[in-house]
């Protein structure tokens, strides 16, 4: 396939400043006139020739200034011969939404009109220079028959509307604001809207709507709540205002990710919308709340100043996953004490470092590395990447770890003023941190060229008779690194506290400065290849302090430093860094976790540690803990970061020593497990506050850890909680634990649960997603699955159904997936291919499951790369070759 490579960047020859879009909708034929007012750039020579995109188009006409023109398709470009410095041009197209099953472009869904341009979708749609850095003002005329497609909506505002012959209506939208083609958006058909009229700071009014089908209207006042946290956080937090005299959401059942951010008519997946009690669970809430978040900042950071090539990506990803970040973490913090705020910004850092580190460190370590700015690419969405993603709001992050909340807000203040309106690049967004804090970051820029995860290696020294603590630092990466992006040293803002004997934080100075500038946490910026860092002015001859390394996971590295056990549970029990108390939970299980599997995956015996018994016993006990924090605490890492943390990687034996552990720590506090479940009721009416889902997230993980016991007790506690629960969460929890339990009481629930919520998609996905995860046990879930794939509720066209059946058991089952007899890689395969007709990029993500197939025990190989090399054989989309590809590569 053709690599485009980001050093061939060049700008386009033509500026398109104006759009004016016609649509005369039909499911079958669409018709699209397309005027665009057109102006070749200074500099370029007059005879070159004007190349517009197009993809699936039927092309009608083509005029120049009026007058019919010579145009001609060759392989998806239009050459247009202008030969004129200035000039409109209209482009006339047919296509046919309803049998465009990619879900990019203009699609049906459920009988309504949608469309989904990022990144390259809205050449599907026109002809046009469909890349980031050509910015034009749109205006658009839908028109459509009146009763199919009641409402009409696209970007910005609508300024006029009304009937046509035919029983046909129109409505015209103009957006004020100039943007690149892939924010382009419309919607028609039969949707209602919750509405709502907000003021912002400066007293402008603003129409806030959120449009679904009619039956999901009572679904939307959350969806409706978080947009509104959203606007005021971005205006108190940043200065940013909305823009625009409305702004829309839209929720549709069929879409490829999670939500599009198009200018002023935000799309979403109906998973990231549609909530209520009965129906989503806390952390679908947390989810809903999150992604509005996302969409709404993109306006600014992403729609306002957008990126010049897609190279640049993480320009306005990583720096807009970094602001939902902040924007959940304010939201949890709000509604407690100091005390809970600390600890409800700890559980945010958690949840999104386990992501980071079970997904990201994993992609960074395989076939598909590539650095958070990539070097190149065959098709761009499969760069839609935790690396640009997740790695990269750790990048953002690290300014404000260096410079601090005030002079992070001070770059954002510099970036927008220099570059509103425009397409810019990474270099532009670091430069402005830099001038705005009078700080060199030339050696931060290798963040975003080297690909890998960096670690560091920590030696300490402890001199009592001085009081004085050195400690040495030493980057570098891992040897089998798989990319040929440069190594060199990185700047890593690394944030470590002391303890002493009793746990108390000890004061830090580093030797060359005045007392005053002691402070329990210092965060030392390590830019050489080995650095040592000397503490004084400890107390004389006092006990070797407990270091507490990388607090708050101050940069995206692996820290390699030789704890015991004993220090760990010190760690645990004292550390002031929630985040690192955590870790130190995560450290101790993980170790022994991973000697468990080993001994498992030699035929041998496994026995787990008293020292992580006692451990997670004193955990269990500290009421004084919060219970988000506890339930995070006490979740062991997963199968897939463990797998991961092997030299060759065994699922199977990953699988059962940490069933065994979760079992030893059942029995072991057998009486603190039913103390915790019956402490943590939650009172009064349900509210899916970050405090009320703490008490329910550990109450629900105390429930998985008695289901762990032979006796029949938790079996008879999930029935009754099945039964009276009031919210998903709790229902789906103890549907969960009966699932465990097996036997007939899981079946009933798992039908009673499936009657109950036949009429409710994003549910039925759920009940499809906790069978394909089930372990094997009485009946294989490979048999499971492949039963539940002639269910006849489900839909392989649609990506949310397709991920609850087929990713759920691919990506999140990893035993009974990678079964011996590679039956989970056969239906993998078929599975692929199949998707591949129908929707690449969904094909795309389902293929990368199998990309780190190195990694596994060599029993496990073949049957990988067998299948690998079927899809390759199979495979035409370029998305699915080029993941394919690069792991047999
Ligand atoms: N910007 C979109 C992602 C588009 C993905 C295209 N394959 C959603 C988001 O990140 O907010
Ligand atoms: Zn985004």
């Amino acid at each position: 396939p053709t690599v485009i490579h980001r050093r061939d960047y060049m700008p386009p020859p033509y500026r398109i400043e104006t759009v004016d879009l016609h649509f005369d909708l039909d499911p079958h034929r669409t018709v699209v006139r397309n005027t665009m007012r057109i102006v070749r750039r200074d500099g370029v020579p007059a005879d070159t020739p004007l190349e517009l995109l197009g993809e699936g188009l039927q092309l009608e006409a083509v005029t120049l200034d009026g007058v019919a023109a010579e145009a001609s398709d060759a392989d998806g470009r239009l050459r247009v011969a202008a030969g004129r410095a200035s000039f409109e041009l209209t482009v006339t197209t047919h296509c046919d939404p309803a049998a465009n099953s990619s879900l990019m472009g203009l699609y049906v869904s459920n009988g309504n009109f949608f469309t989904q341009c990022e990144a390259e979708g809205f050449r599907k749609i026109t002809y046009f220079l469909d890349r980031p850095d050509v910015m034009a003002t749109y205006t658009v005329t839908l028109a459509a028959d009146k009763e199919a497609y009641p409402v009409l909506l696209s970007n910005g505002n609508l300024v006029e509307s009304g009937p046509l012959p035919d029983g046909r209506h129109y409505a015209k939208w103009v957006d004020p604001f100039a943007k690149p083609s892939y924010l382009f958006a419309l919607v028609a058909g039969k949707l209602v809207a919750l509405e709502e009229t907000i003021q912002i700071a400066d007293g402008t009014p603003k129409l806030l709507q959120v449009w679904v089908e009619p039956q999901d209207l009572p679904k939307t006042r959350h969806a409706m709540d978080s947009l509104i946290a959203s606007i005021r956080w971005d205006e108190r937090r940043y200065g940013l205002p909305l823009d625009l005299d409305r702004f829309m959401i839209v929720a549709v059942g069929d879409f490829n990710m999670g939500a599009m951010e198009n200018k002023g008519l935000n799309i979403f997946n109906t998973k990231y919308v549609l909530a209520d009690q009965q129906t989503a669970t806390d952390t679908d809430f947390a989810n809903v709340e999150a992604v509005v978040g996302h969409e709404y900042f993109h306006n600014w950071t992403g729609n306002r100043v957008t990126c010049r090539d897609w190279f640049q990506l993480s320009l306005k990803e990583g720096l807009t996953v970094f602001r939902d970040q902040e924007f959940s973490a304010d939201m949890a913090a709000g509604e407690g004490d100091a005390a809970q705020a600390a600890s409800a910004v700890a559980v945010k850092r958690i949840e999104d470092v386990r992501m980071l580190r079970q997904t990201q460190f994993a992609e960074d370590a395989g076939p598909m590395a590539h650095p958070v700015r990539p070097e190149s690419y065959a098709e761009i969405n499969n760069f839609y990447t935790v690396t640009v993603y997740e790695k990269g709001a750790e990048v953002v992050r690290m300014y404000q770890t260096l410079f601090g909340r005030d002079g992070f807000r001070r770059g954002m203040d510099l970036y927008f003023q220099r570059h509103d309106g425009q397409a810019v690049t990474c270099d532009d967004f670091r430069q402005a941190m830099a001038d705005a804090n009078g700080a060199d970051l030339a050696q931060f820029e290798r963040w975003y060229s080297q690909a890998g995860t960096p670690r560091v290696a920590v030696e300490t020294a402890y001199d009592a008779a001085a009081g004085r603590y050195r400690l040495t630092l030493r980057q570098h990466y891992a040897e089998d690194r798989r990319s040929d992006t440069p190594a060199d040293p990185l700047l890593i803002p690394f944030a470590v506290g002391l303890l002493d004997a009793a746990g108390r934080d000890l004061p830090l100075r580093l030797n060359d400065e005045p007392e005053s500038a002691a402070a329990t946490t210092r965060v030392l910026a390590l830019t050489g290849a080995e650095q040592t860092f000397e503490f004084v002015g400890l107390p004389i001859d006092g006990a070797t302090p407990t270091p507490s390394l990388l607090r708050h996971f101050s940069a995206p590295v692996i820290v390699d430093y030789e704890y015991d056990d004993a220090a760990l549970a010190f760690l645990l029990a004292h550390d002031s860094d929630a985040f690192n108390r955590w870790e130190a939970g995560q450290r101790l299980a993980t170790r022994a976790l991973l000697e468990m599997a080993q001994t498992l995956s030699a035929g041998g015996q496994a026995r787990l540690s008293e020292t992580v018994v006692d451990a997670f016993g004193k955990v269990l006990a500290d009421d004084t803990l919060a219970p988000a924090f506890r339930e995070q605490a006490l979740t062991l890492p997963s199968e897939t970061f463990l797998a991961e943390q092997m030299i060759e990687a065994d699922p199977g034996a990953v699988h059962a020593a940490r069933t065994q552990m979760r079992g030893r720590l059942a029995e072991a506090h057998a009486a603190l497990w039913q103390r915790i479940y019956e402490a943590h009721r939650t009172d009064g009416p349900y509210r899916p506050t970050a405090v009320d889902a703490g008490r329910r997230a550990l109450r629900n993980l105390a429930l998985g850890y008695l289901a762990e016991l032979p006796d029949a007790a938790a079996a008879t506690l999930a029935e009754t909680q099945y039964r009276e629960a009031d919210n998903m969460t709790d229902r789906f929890s103890a549907l969960g634990a009966l699932a465990r339990i097996g036997g007939t009481a899981a079946q009933d629930a798992l039908q009673d649960f499936y009657r109950r919520f036949e009429h409710e998609p994003l549910v039925i996905d759920k009940w499809f997603a906790l069978q394909a995860m089930q372990p094997d046990g009485a009946a294989r879930t490979i048999d499971t699955v492949r039963r539940l794939f002639t269910h006849p509720a489900f839909n392989l066209k649609n990506p949310n159904r397709a991920r609850s059946l087929i990713f759920s058991f691919c990506a999140g089952n990893p035993a009974a997936f990678h079964a011996a007899d590679a039956s989970g890689y056969a239906f993998w395969a078929e599975q692929v291919l199949a998707l591949d007709a129908l929707n690449p990029q969904v094909a795309a993500r389902l293929a990368r499951v199998l990309e780190r197939w190195r990694k596994y025990v060599p029993t496990l190989r073949d049957g990988m790369e067998a299948a690998l090399q079927r899809v390759m054989a199979g495979a035409r989309s370029r998305d699915v070759r080029e993941v394919v590809g690069k792991a047999l590569g």
